[in-house]
């Protein structure tokens, strides 16, 4: 095993060793290991980008926020070859947040999820992809 020696912003740091606490890591190399495993099991989905899955692209909004509603709209009807549906919350008076599931390539998915969160004003934004496997 090879020892790394890596600079962290003092907040993120804190963070990470709340995060690991709450988790109940023995010490930071494990808990930044595991981190490594995810990381890494995430994008070998995403790097096979002609395989069949469906994909759940959670965010946060604020409604307010000039046209990004009807923004959001238009990106999906841009790519209506991609099926999604939307669950839409009303989680304050000024966030809303939305679950929209999508069904595709995962290259199709990634690229309509990334389309959405990198809106202006869009927050949050988190992609899961499900692989679907051929029968
Ligand atoms: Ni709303």
């Amino acid at each position: 095993m090879e020892r790394v020696t890596i600079s962290i912003d003092d907040d993120l740091l804190a963070k990470f060793d709340r995060y690991m606490a709450m988790k109940g890591y023995a010490n930071r190399s494990e808990g930044m290991r595991d981190a490594v495993r995810r990381l890494l099991a995430d994008e070998q989905v995403a790097s096979n980008d002609d395989e069949t899955c469906v994909g759940c692209v959670v965010y946060v909004y604020n409604h307010k926020e000039r046209a990004l509603s009807s923004r959001l709209v238009e990106t999906q009807h841009h790519h209506h070859d991609v099926p999604a549906a939307t669950l839409h919350l009303h989680i304050d008076s000024t966030n809303c947040l939305e679950a929209t599931v999508l069904s595709g390539t995962v290259g199709q998915v990634r690229h309509l999820a990334d389309q959405i969160t990198s809106q202006t004003g869009v927050k949050h934004g988190r992609l899961h992809i499900i692989p679907i496997a051929k029968t």
